[in-house]
């Protein structure tokens, strides 16, 4: 949900920073303002803006002041955080006003009462980047965590105040079929006696709906089929605007917008239908990752993304492994893919951090991290939910579910996604394949397998053959539920070549990925295949990481490797 018509200031841009490694900041009362000649940029990640932050896993602060003006005096000011982390304490002229935990989600302080209007104000924030074990996804340290990306810490997403009157929309969701069907939920603050009016338009502002409803309760509906709607699909992203305008007696209140296609997705006999046509996943799983800006990717790298996906066929990806930003879902109910939104419960290397395995069982009983996991899946579908590309929830990656208790948490997961919104399948990414005890808590099964990489070394038709048995065994014991590839793949240092292809180079990372694609090919119970990875990514160092993941198919500055070509052409010739 956005708003044009709200007074907004954009807080981007430089701000003061200091590293605080003893944690003394606060102590010191940093949050009223503190002196350091370090400069960093927001929005972006801390880490790559100075080689001496790059593995820097600690506490910082950011302070940046900005100039409210007069006339805005009696509207209520509003802070939005896109995505800060992995821990944000925020201070507006010396006044705590909130945190928030979590890097991924957007987060709103009410600033009312601590902003100066007709002066300068000064903002700061405390930012705690520690991996911890009760932090999700957890891990040890820097280097030794349960997830395969760098825990990059700072400020990567946007900014900015907004101002409201007293009354305003505080949410909007919205419900849409193929076929025009179009339900609309405005929850209004203090709309006691006004009017919400719904407007639905075209691309070119032609007005398609537009219904007058009261307020009261705090609630305004509308339930309509609009007739004359184009579908959205990802060959014809057709996109609309639904405008909420707020009326009391002295006119407009607040105006806000949620862009909406008109789309049905679900789950039906082992198929997986877009519009009551059946769909195949073709795409990738990503990152959220680049050079120098981390975290954040520039708008301009984005488009380049989409157009490079668009140009090796792509029809979707999963947000591994944690929810994307506005930005990057907006182009993807731009340019149509079908995504999979995938929550912060990231596990890959989980059972690795314990010494002692029954304490790793018992994590998954602490209902403090079932409360942080259930957070996280509420602040991304309440962020995401009106997304025509937001097709589907993972609600983690390769937790361990061979476990009964990492089993009974992900049913939990699962559960508590539906009561949230019953509208979309859910999925979770297992690596645990026949031995995993959640696969029936879910509506596809998502699986990640690496036979041929991490097993049968050099031996790519070994690996395919291993992939397949392991398919087809899930398969049998889930006849009725969808698979998707959701992760395979090998590591490439661009510009290493070998014949005949051996690990680590272009070839080998080709051969294998077409290998897999061509080997489930005609598997009428797999809807895709999602490579692993779109492009080469920071993680934690380690032997086995030469400074990244080299399993893109692009390098990290979107160039292709011999494999995007490949894909390009196995893409071409599967069901879209
Ligand atoms: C796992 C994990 C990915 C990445 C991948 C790899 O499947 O989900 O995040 O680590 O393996 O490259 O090994």
């Amino acid at each position: 949900m956005r708003s044009p018509f709200r007074p907004k200031i954009e807080l981007s841009g430089f701000w003061r920073f200091k590293l605080d490694p003893r944690g003394e900041g606060e102590r010191e009362g940093w949050h009223r303002g503190f002196e350091s000649c370090d400069v960093v940029y927001v929005p972006s990640s801390w880490n790559e803006q100075n080689p001496l932050w790059d593995g820097y896993d600690g506490v910082a602060w950011y302070s940046t002041s900005f100039y409210v003006r007069k006339e805005l005096e009696g509207k209520l000011a509003w802070l939005v955080f896109k995505g800060a982390g992995y821990h944000a304490r925020v201070w507006l002229n010396g006044e705590l006003l909130g945190e928030h935990e979590g890097s991924f989600t957007q987060f709103k302080l009410d600033a009312t009462r601590a902003v100066r209007f007709g002066d300068f104000n000064l903002l700061v924030v405390r930012i705690d980047n520690r991996v911890a074990l009760d932090r999700l996804p957890p891990g040890l340290s820097f280097n030794r965590t349960a997830f395969d990306f760098l825990q990059y810490g700072g400020i990567h997403r946007p900014v900015y105040l907004e101002f409201t009157e007293r009354s305003y929309v505080d949410s909007l969701v919205v419900e849409t079929d193929h076929e025009g069907a179009l339900k609309a939920e405005a929850r209004v603050a203090n709309g006691a006696g006004l009017r919400a009016r719904f407007r639905l338009l075209d691309g070119r502002g032609a007005e398609l709906l537009s219904e007058e409803v009261g307020c009261d309760g705090g609630v305004a509906r509308v339930d309509r089929r609009v007739s004359g709607v184009k579908p959205w699909s990802p060959e014809e992203p057709n996109l609309y605007t639904l405008r909420v305008e707020l009326l009391g007696e002295r006119g407009l209140l607040d105006m806000v917008e949620e862009r909406v296609g008109f789309r049905s997705f679900k789950v039906e006999k082992g198929r997986v239908y877009l519009n009551e046509k059946p769909v195949y996943l073709k795409g990738f799983g990503r990152h959220e990752d680049f050079p120098v800006t981390g975290k954040h990717v520039p708008g301009a790298a984005l488009v380049r993304d989409f157009y490079l996906m668009k140009k090796l066929g792509a029809n979707s990806f999963r947000t591994s492994h944690y929810p994307y930003s506005d930005e990057h879902l907006d182009l993807a109910d731009e340019m149509g893919f079908l995504v999979i939104l995938e929550s912060t419960v990231c596990l890959s290397g989980f059972t690795g951090l314990f010494s002692d395995q029954a304490k790793a069982r018992e994590w998954f009983k602490d209902p403090r991290i079932l409360e942080k996991a259930k957070a996280v899946l509420r602040e991304m579908i309440e962020q995401h939910r009106n997304r025509p590309s937001v097709v589907m929830y993972s609600v983690a990656n390769e937790p361990p579910t061979d476990w009964e208790e990492a089993a009974e948490f992900v049913r939990q997961l699962a559960e508590y996604v539906r009561s949230l919104d019953p509208t979309r399948p859910v999925t979770f990414a297992s690596h645990r394949h026949s031995r995993d005890r959640a696969l029936g808590f879910v509506d596809v099964i998502s699986l990640n397998v690496y036979f041929g990489w991490y097993s049968e070394w050099g031996s790519i038709e070994e690996g395919v053959r291993r992939m397949l048995e392991e398919l087809k065994r899930v398969h049998e014991m889930h006849p009725d539920k969808p698979v998707l590839l959701a992760e395979f793949g090998a590591d490439a240092v661009a510009g290493v070549h070998w014949d005949p292809p051996v690990m680590w180079s272009e070839e080998y990372q080709a051969e294998l990925l077409k290998s897999y694609i061509e080997g489930v090919r005609g598997l009428e119970w797999v809807v895709g295949v999602h490579v692993w990875n779109f492009a080469d990514f920071r993680t934690p160092q380690s032997p086995g990481r030469a400074v990244l993941n080299r399993k893109g198919v692009f390098t990290r500055d979107r160039q292709p490797k011999l494999a995007a070509h490949l894909v390009r052409d196995l893409f071409s010739r599967l069901p879209s």
